[in-house]
């Protein structure tokens, strides 16, 4: 632990003298469906705070850990899935007990409502990506917005403390 604190301030006066030196704590995030030819044309209602069993979900994503330290924080994206594109979304949440505004017309999130830090669109398939925030503590939903995935399950929360 105390190696670890030193190691963080050591990072941050990296930082200051040299941004691309920047040290973060890294989350390997794993992006799943199961869902096959499935139908996502219509909710699912596996959404957050919607209470539903978790264990019917054929989409998900995998975060580990599942909590960090405030600071830099990169996300290692894997995108497992054998054929469709997902994408990867980091928000700010204050109760993941509260289910989101939903735009039932396009089966998606409604993002108007939702503090977003950050964004990875369009991951194929088999494909990774990386996405870095500086993220303060607090809990933060991870999710898929394609149309459909949310819904079915593409979403977990992470806490920073
Ligand atoms: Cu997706």
């Amino acid at each position: 632990m105390i190696l670890t604190k030193s190691l963080a301030s050591a990072a941050l006066f990296t930082c200051l003298l040299a941004p691309a030196a920047l040290a973060e704590t890294v989350i390997k995030i794993t992006l799943i469906d199961k869902m096959g030819s499935g139908d996502l044309s219509k909710p699912l209602g596996l959404g957050m705070g919607m209470h539903a069993d978790m264990s019917l979900a054929k989409m998900g994503i995998a975060a580990n850990p599942k909590t960090t330290t405030p600071g830099a924080v990169r996300f290692d994206v894997t995108n497992l899935a054998s054929s469709l594109v997902h994408e990867f979304e980091v928000a700010r949440i204050t109760d993941e007990n509260q289910a989101l505004p939903y735009d039932q017309s396009r089966n998606k999130v409604d993002e108007q409502g939702l503090q977003t830090l950050g964004a990875v669109s369009e991951i194929m398939p088999n494909k990774s990506a990386a996405l870095i925030l500086d993220l303060s503590p607090g809990k933060y939903l991870l999710f898929c917005n394609v149309s459909g995935h949310y819904m079915a399950g593409m979403w977990t929360v992470i806490e920073v403390k």
